[in-house]
């Protein structure tokens, strides 16, 4: 009896240290399908009216690594991304969608590939409390057709931003990814590689990732990227 009251006693005690939603196993840390890599939607709401084909498939999922004539980088990551021009919504207007839940867990950081002038992902607590707004700021429509530092631009390519949420570590949280509305043209969006756990900072000083540049065989680096929260 005593045993048994001491197993209750443990049990209970567990119960107490560890979140409700972590013990039922409900919030896991990485987002799902943050990399497109189910070739659909899988884990993500769409708003309503979201374009779909003749078989009331989605919208918005390709698997071009590169884009026109000059072979333009996406720096896709794996066999699919978010590819704004694929949702067939015209680019003068905006559209979002929205993940499943996680558990920021880790160091606090996640990272994003996102492309196109009018990329942003905006961060949310479960509750809709809106924490984060994350901009693009690799954009620039100079040096056509090299995605080369220095040298190039960056247009419909994805580079990889370094999101900092460490005051919300233990926290449940979803996120939406945008095309925010903007007149002018390159008024599109592009996204990929969702990666919502990390065990150390990830450095944006040493990673890149590496792709063909544009109308060449040369292989170039996209540096990773810092983004500030502008979220006010
Ligand atoms: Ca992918
Ligand atoms: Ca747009």
């Amino acid at each position: 009896m005593k045993k048994m009251l001491s197993l209750v006693l443990a049990a209970l005690l567990l119960c107490a240290l560890i979140p409700a939603a972590m013990a039922e196993g409900e919030v896991p840390f990485q987002v799902e399908n943050g990399g497109f890599e189910t070739g659909d939607f899988t884990g993500w709401t769409l708003p309503e009216g979201w374009p779909t084909d003749e078989n009331g498939n989605p919208l918005g999922l390709s698997s071009d690594k590169t884009y026109w004539a000059e072979e333009m980088p996406f720096n896709q990551a794996g066999e699919y991304h978010l590819d704004g021009w694929a949702t067939t919504i015209p680019e003068p207007d905006s559209w979002h969608i929205t993940s499943s839940h996680f558990m920021l867990g880790g160091v606090g950081y996640i990272t994003v590939r996102m492309g196109g002038r009018t990329a942003a992902v905006k961060v949310f607590k479960a509750d809709g409390t809106q924490i984060g707004l994350f901009r693009n700021r690799h954009f620039k429509d100079s040096g056509f057709p090299s995605v080369k530092k220095g040298v190039g631009g960056s247009w419909a390519d994805m580079a990889t931003f370094i999101i900092d949420l460490h005051e919300y570590i233990g926290e449940e949280l979803y996120l939406e990814l945008w095309d925010e509305e903007s007149p002018g043209s390159w008024a599109v969006a592009f996204f990929d590689e969702i990666i919502t756990l990390y065990d150390e900072i990830p450095d944006y000083k040493t990673n890149f990732d590496l792709v063909k540049d544009g109308n060449s065989t040369d292989m170039v680096e996209i540096q990773w990227q810092r983004t500030l929260n502008v979220y006010e």
